[in-house]
């Protein structure tokens, strides 16, 4: 057993004045005391009666320590239960000062330290990452004038209008509740019987069933505020503002059949990519957008600036990149800060406001609740992560784990103690609201300006490329064949026969849907003369290089060191990343002697962890895994999967292996003989993916 010395001799882990713990006893080696200080002399046995005798009640130690163990959960999220953080700041490049008076949209070059949570919506907190679902996109601002937590998504539109449909949509979304699944999906006939009965979540459900709802990673894909907010001046002035993050290295996603083998492979495939970036230094960047645009052009608008289940197109009002969002350190404890963080809609500063959407206001009334539920009392703003970097001030006091805890008489205002006794004042400059003219009867009514449901669903399918208008048929059809009850398959048709014709019967077919149903009664006529929005497309604004992306390299005893260093080198050089695929992870040794870790072994890195594949065997090598059913399960998905394949010669006995005879083979498989062809594979990676091949590989 370890010796070890009390505290009061050789100080051990203790809280400081100011909450922080040091640590300190024999060198570096704390010792182990209970939560009151008191030193631990075992740790490995319980207090017995002798050694087969009953436990005693009076082991204060077990007590503690069990106890403790006992309460280590809290509720996870009710929504939005699986999630990942990561610090950094926003930097303005652009002053907003025209139309808006908060500090942080002030000065250019000014930073502002941030705190972003990315989550799945429906899954259980220990659900996979790669699962189809939207993407919550949460970022806490610790600006100088307060918190303010812009709380998106990564899609620009919601499935409701109203907030007090909210807890109906969760409950169809989540597991049903007899049995108990699916979890973290929406296949199933709960979501699709709440969504085909609410008309108003049709072009939410053509977002969620786009490649959107399963991006490749949290660093490739866009955020939304989703709401129309806004912005206020120093005059008092009110602009309209929609929020939009947008990933510096483009957009991607990446396919069905790919992601429900990630989820296998990896069920930590986003969490990780996070964390593998951050810590190797290849910071993920977002730029900050604003559409900027006033009550006229809301007045002549077709849609609801208010109704959050419709955008405003780029290209009516542009986006104008006013900031940048730069992730650069990891939690240092994932509950203190990911799981203990704590973001409201109503957390806003002075020069921002609210509007009049609905979902947006029965937001404000449901974070605080939540939170107070999750964390355990009101006092979860004196947890670190919640708490401002500003200094705050007020007469709330008491209620579980108060830590700041006013001196002094006076705990109430106005007080005729003065400062500093008296404690904090109101301020001229403190927040005020936009005063806002409200007239009109008391009643439960939605507003006919938000009865148009189709239009822009379909406005958002056919801004897509033809590749992506065909995995939307397909997210259909899958989702659907899982819904057991055929009425339901029915209804959801007879809602996309108003988006779009073709989707509609391409997804009757795959269903088997014979004849169509009739299209869904419309409130409003269709509009079909909405112009496509390049913006809607991820295709359209992938990336143009292949920086901050994954090649993955098969590789045997002997591989040809030359070929092997430039196919690296020329992936580094544009930021792309490199893992080695082995026989086993202790790795091989190159032609020139050289002994080279593995990062997988075959059967344990398969080709869907990577966005591009090289196959660099030794014909022994070769030999060897051609007979491996993961190798050539690594070789057909990644065909299957339109990913871009370089191989050397002794690689043609795996690719046959494979089934790829040359015959079978594209131009997205590529031949590799010297460092040359490394660089012109590495410049044709930018396209991500060689889609002329997706047609050629279903059948169905
Ligand atoms: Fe949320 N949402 N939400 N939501 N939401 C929560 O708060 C709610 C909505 C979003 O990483 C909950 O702390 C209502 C839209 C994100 O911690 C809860 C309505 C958008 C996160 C809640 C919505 C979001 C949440 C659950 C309909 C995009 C995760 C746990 C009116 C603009 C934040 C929690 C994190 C979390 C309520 C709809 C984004 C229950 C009532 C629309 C990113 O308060």
């Amino acid at each position: 057993m370890t010796k070890t010395s009390h505290p009061s001799q050789s100080p051990a882990t203790h809280m400081g004045k100011g909450g922080e713990t040091h640590q300190s006893a024999g060198g570096d080696i704390p010792v182990l005391t209970t939560q009151q200080g008191v030193a631990v002399s075992d740790d490995q046995n319980t207090l017995r009666v002798g050694p087969g005798g009953p436990a005693l009640l009076e082991d204060f130690h077990f007590r503690e320590k069990i106890f403790h163990f006992d309460h280590e959960r809290i509720p996870e999220r009710v929504v939005h239960a699986r999630g990942y953080g990561a610090h950094g700041y926003f930097e303005l490049t652009d002053s907003l000062s025209d139309v808006c008076k908060a500090d942080l949209f002030g000065k250019v070059g000014e930073r502002t330290p941030t705190f972003v949570r990315f989550s799945t919506v429906a899954g259980n907190k220990g659900s996979a990452d790669v699962v189809r679902d939207v993407r919550g996109f949460a970022v806490k601002f610790y600006t100088s004038q307060g918190n303010w937590d812009l709380v998106g998504n990564n899609i620009p539109v919601f499935f409701i209008q109203d907030a007090i449909k909210f807890p109906d949509f969760v409950h169809a979304a989540k597991q049903e509740p007899d049995r108990d699944f699916p979890q973290a999906q929406t296949a199933h006939d709960n979501f699709w019987d709440f969504v085909s009965l609410s008309p108003e979540a049709t072009h939410m459900v053509c977002w969620a069933m786009s490649d959107r709802a399963i991006p490749r990673s949290f660093r490739f894909m866009e955020g939304f505020g989703v709401h129309t907010f806004r912005l206020i001046n120093a005059e008092g002035r009110s602009t309209y503002v929609k929020f939009h993050w947008k990933p510096k290295l483009g957009l991607q996603s990446v396919v069905w059949n790919e992601a429900l083998k990630i989820n296998g492979a990896d069920p930590d495939f986003h969490r990780r990519d996070l964390w593998q970036a951050i810590t190797g230094g290849n910071f993920p960047e977002w730029e900050l957008g604003v559409q900027l645009f006033d009550d006229e052009f809301a007045d002549s608008f077709p849609f609801d600036i208010l109704d959050p289940t419709k955008l405003i197109p780029e290209e009516l009002v542009p986006v104008r990149r006013v900031g940048r969002l730069v992730l650069d350190r990891m939690p240092d404890n994932f509950f203190a800060e990911t799981e203990q963080v704590a973001f409201c809609t109503q957390n806003i500063i002075p020069g921002i406001d609210f509007t009049n959407d609905p979902l947006l206001q029965g937001r404000n009334f449901s974070y605080l609740d939540t939170q107070t539920k999750r964390l355990g009392g009101p006092n979860f703003t004196h947890i670190p992560i919640n708490a401002p970097k500003c200094p705050f001030h007020n007469f709330q006091q008491d209620g579980h784990m108060a830590m700041h805890n006013p001196k002094g008489r006076a705990n109430y205002e106005p007080n005729s103690w003065s400062q500093p006794t008296g404690g904090p004042r109101e301020s001229a400059d403190g927040y005020r609201s936009f005063a806002q003219e409200q007239s009109g009867p008391k009643l439960r009514q939605r507003s006919e300006s938000f009865a148009d449901h189709y239009s822009q669903a379909r406005q958002f399918f056919i801004s897509q490329t033809p590749v992506e208008q065909t995995h939307m048929r397909d997210a259909f059809v899958f989702e659907l064949s899982k819904v057991e009850t055929p009425a339901i398959r029915a209804r959801m048709v007879s809602h996309l026969l108003h988006v779009d014709q073709k989707l509609a019967e391409g997804v009757a077919m795959g269903l088997g849907l014979s004849p169509l149903p009739r299209p869904a009664v419309a409130a409003r006529p269709v509009v079909t003369g909405l112009q496509p929005s390049a913006a809607l497309s991820i295709l359209k604004n992938g990336p143009d290089s292949f920086e901050g992306r994954k090649l993955g390299i098969v590789v045997t005893n002997g591989v040809d060191s030359a070929l092997l260093s430039g196919l690296r080198k020329a992936a580094e050089a544009v930021g792309a990343t490199v893992e080695l695929i082995a026989p086993t992870v202790a790795g091989v040794h190159d032609s020139a002697g050289n002994e080279l870790v593995a990062q997988q072994k075959i059967n344990g890195g398969p080709s869907v962890l990577y966005d591009a594949v090289a196959l660099l065997p030794t014909v022994e090598g070769a030999n060897l895994l051609r007979h491996e059913a993961t190798m050539r399960d690594f070789i057909a998905d990644a065909f299957a999967h339109a990913k871009f394949i370089a191989h050397n010669d002794a690689a043609e006995l795996l690719l046959a292996a494979a089934g790829l005879h040359p015959k079978a083979r594209d131009e997205g498989v590529i031949a590799m003989e010297s460092a040359r062809d490394a660089t012109l594979f590495i410049q044709t990676c930018a396209a991500l993916r060689f889609w002329a091949r997706e047609s050629q590989v279903h059948a169905v």
